[in-house]
């Protein structure tokens, strides 16, 4: 059994999304960041970073619980749990990792900056605003070019394609015309049609 502390976030819903897509069963606390839950020192001692998410699994690698934090490496340790979503030989892994680190290292934290500063900064910053869009363009440019190359960021579907669905999925937050991108389009639906997706995102 998984303990999966998170909120409805888009890094959250990473990791429903992985779950359900792996078929593991698992147990959802909820950590209400809105009221700074994060910084309870019960969920500290998980992640001294105080973000979800952050998975406990009670059945680690050598029979004993483990605590993972961040979503890239929960979704990197969910695949080789599974042996599912991350290919085995090594050109295939490394292609899928690279696209997992664009979105951990590009494109989750630049569109969070464009959903705060159009959201939720307490006064209207025109520079920031115009440097995080103008950003989250390029990148929205930089992802249709290559799901025109293939299907999905990596070739097959993966966690790559996990990690970055739910950024994405957000794009009126992010004042992105979704139809200048006609290969993202088509991957947002491919994905959003598939059963654990669905469910993944509902959770929480
Ligand atoms: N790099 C982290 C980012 C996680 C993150 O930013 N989580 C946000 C919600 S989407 C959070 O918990 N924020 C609460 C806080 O910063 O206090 C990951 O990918 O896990």
């Amino acid at each position: 059994m998984i303990d999966f502390y998170s909120w409805a976030t888009p890094n959250g819903r990473k990791i429903s999304i992985a779950l359900e897509e792996m078929g593991l069963p698992y147990r959802l606390h909820k950590v209400d960041i809105t009221k700074g839950e994060q910084f309870s020192p019960e969920f500290l001692a998980l992640n001294p970073n105080n973000k979800i998410p952050v998975i406990q699994d009670q059945d680690g690698p050598d029979g004993q619980p483990i605590t993972v934090f961040e979503s890239g490496a929960i979704l990197i340790y969910l695949a080789e749990k599974t042996g599912q979503f991350l290919p085995q030989d090594r050109r295939g892994r490394t292609l899928a990792l690279q696209w997992l680190m664009f979105q951990m290292g590009g494109l989750g934290p630049m569109l969070g900056q464009t959903h705060h500063f159009l959201h939720f900064a307490p006064e209207k910053v025109p520079y920031g605003i115009e440097r995080y869009k103008s950003e989250t363009k390029r990148l929205y440019g930089v992802l249709n070019k290559r799901l025109g190359e293939a299907a999905f960021m990596a070739g097959d579907y993966s966690i790559a394609d996990m990690a970055a669905y739910p950024w994405i999925a957000a794009h009126p937050r992010q004042e992105i015309d979704i139809g200048e991108f006609p290969n993202v389009a088509r991957w947002l639906s491919a994905i959003g049609a598939r059963p654990a997706v669905i469910k993944g995102i509902a959770v929480g």
